[in-house]
């Protein structure tokens, strides 16, 4: 414990966050919350505002993703926390540690009708990992402790707390905890288990995510991948954890790699759909996790060491029995990835009238520097990204996760750029997907943080049009308005951007984008008959 400090629910909330490591507050008004803008105001706390709460909370969990310390979202009474709500369902399949403070309305007179008056615990309770009412002004310290604790302990995950309108405008004191996140030590006997199968493999491979960025475990992946010379794939906040071109670093040669390993290595990230259920056919799978509440319950793999990322493959690294050396599976991938690489690079030129999305990545990885931000939100204009885009340093990659939320794009640029004033931020967008949030191009204008927006606007909401169409032969409310002047709307709102329309415009038009200074919109227009070849949409 420090000192006692003294102050309203505000100024006491704030400070505890502050002593935990929160940076910045992102909120849209509203006087249930005021005291924690005076908290701010007085302190000289960074303090953002959206146009939609799910946009604050979507910042908060760029932040949280971004920084691995506390993302703070603060939403006024009633439809400020619903608003919130697909936003903290986000960082609840994100693991992200993000706490939500909501305004609420007064205690003492509960059931009288106040404004806004329900009880938002019971609403966000199955997707956060606390939960709870603050029913005193003294206890305010103590319960945001309790809640950032919670959100920090692996595996991570969003907390909610709401402050009635006389617990945040009441005066209190109390000391400031001092932070205490617990670390979990994996089971030895799990981990020498792990480290003895991969050794002893013919054909390993480790796919390596989130959570491998969020433990700060990138140094220790790729430790063990060399010590026993693995070679290593990643997704979402994992991708980048081994520099492009290192010896084992692999993003192309997947199927081929999962089609023929002998011992898979999941770390950091759950065995659902993205990874075929954690089904790769006659391999032993090993599946290592941040904390026992992720292993998986749908399947058996043959051992799932479960605590801190750090010790778990640190201890790998430092095996001493024997092992397989793994060079020439290595090499033999090698290959395969090269040929790959060969195909895509011809691809991302294709010089097609429509625009073809490829070849938007294959100008835009010309001007990207290695440690920009890239975010997508959106369908296939995303999976395209995912595809083309190689991220160079771990933790620059935002996508919506498994929960596959549209409308994160905006949110998570806020937060990007908050946390990187220097760095290229660049958000993907579907046309279909930019609907979502484009209002707040306003916020960022206002609040001087230029991102640069890149559009592919096919007229279509396309990851759901084609699939319907392959369904049942036609399509039903799939279809926007075709060659739409997003840039337009963002000039309206104080921004710049422009519409391109041929391939050879793309080069010059996402320069002056990163030139400008200011919110830019690239509007491309794309093929709408391009789909994006995937072999299941749903399960
Ligand atoms: C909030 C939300 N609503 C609906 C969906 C379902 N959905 C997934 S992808 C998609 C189409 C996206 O269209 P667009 O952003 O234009 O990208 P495109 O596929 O056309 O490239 C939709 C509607 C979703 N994932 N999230
Ligand atoms: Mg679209």
């Amino acid at each position: 414990m420090t000192d006692t400090i003294e102050g309203h629910g505000g100024d006491l909330a704030l400070a505890t966050l502050s002593a935990y490591g929160a940076t910045a507050m992102f909120t849209l008004s509203g006087g249930h919350v005021f005291p924690l803008f005076d908290a701010a105001h007085k302190t000289g706390f960074p303090l953002y505002d959206v146009r939609h709460e799910q946009s604050a909370v979507f910042a908060a969990e760029a932040v949280a993703k971004l920084t691995r310390r506390p993302g703070l979202a603060v939403l006024t009474a009633g439809p400020g926390v619903t608003n919130g709500v697909s936003g903290i369902t986000s960082a609840f399949f994100n693991a992200a540690p993000v706490l939500v403070l909501g305004g609420r309305a007064p205690q003492f007179r509960w059931g009288s009708g106040s404004l806004q008056e329900m009880d938002h615990v019971p609403i966000v309770a199955s997707i956060t990992k606390h939960a709870s009412t603050i029913l005193a002004t003294d206890d305010v310290p103590s319960a945001v402790a309790t809640a950032l604790t919670a959100a920090l302990t692996p595996h991570r995950g969003p907390a909610f707390l709401d402050l009635p309108l006389e617990v945040i405008y009441g005066s209190g004191e109390a000391a400031i905890p001092t932070p205490n996140i617990p670390t979990i030590e994996p089971d030895p006997t799990d981990v020498a288990k792990a480290a003895a199968l991969i050794a002893a493999a013919q054909q390993p491979v480790i796919i390596a995510g989130s959570d491998v960025y969020a433990s700060d475990a990138i140094a220790e992946l790729r430790e063990a991948a060399e010590a026993m010379i693995v070679p290593v794939f990643a997704n979402g906040m994992g991708r980048g954890a081994l520099p492009p071109d290192h010896r084992l670093a692999f993003a192309k040669a997947r199927r081929a790699a999962l089609g023929s390993a002998d011992v898979v290595v999941i770390v950091g990230t759950p065995l659902d759909f993205r990874l075929s259920f954690g089904e790769f056919g006659d391999a032993q799978l090993i599946h290592i996790v941040d904390g026992p509440s992720q292993r998986a319950t749908h399947i058996t793999p043959a051992c799932s060491p479960a605590g801190d990322l750090r010790l778990t493959l640190s201890q790998i690294a430092s095996y001493t029995g024997d092992r397989v050396d793994h060079s020439e599976w290595v090499e033999e991938l090698r290959a395969a990835e090269d040929a790959a690489k060969t195909l895509d690079a011809e691809t991302m030129l294709a010089d097609s009238d429509p625009i073809k999305p490829a070849r938007v990545y294959g100008e835009l990885r010309n001007i990207l520097a290695p440690d920009a931000v890239t975010i997508g939100d959106g369908g296939d204009f995303v999976s395209y990204a995912g595809k083309y885009l190689e991220p160079a340093t771990p933790g620059s990659w935002l996508d919506p996760g498994p929960y596959g939320c549209l409308g994160t794009g905006l949110g998570y640029a806020m937060g990007a750029r908050v946390t990187y004033p220097d760095r290229q931020i660049c958000v993907l967008m579907g046309d279909g997907a930019a609907g979502f949030s484009l209002m707040d191009v306003e916020s960022l204008v206002r609040q001087r943080l230029p991102v640069v927006m890149v559009v592919g606007n096919n007229g279509i909401w396309g990851l759901e049009k084609h699939p319907m169409r392959a369904m049942y032969g036609y399509d039903v409310v799939a279809d926007l308005q075709s060659n739409l002047a997003y840039d337009k709307v963002v000039a309206a709102l104080g921004g710049a951007g422009e519409t391109v329309d041929k391939p050879g415009d793309l080069a010059g038009a996402l320069r002056r984008a990163f030139d400008s200074g200011v919110p830019y919109l690239v509007n491309v227009l794309t093929d709408p008959a391009d789909a994006y070849p995937r072999s299941a949409n749903l399960a």
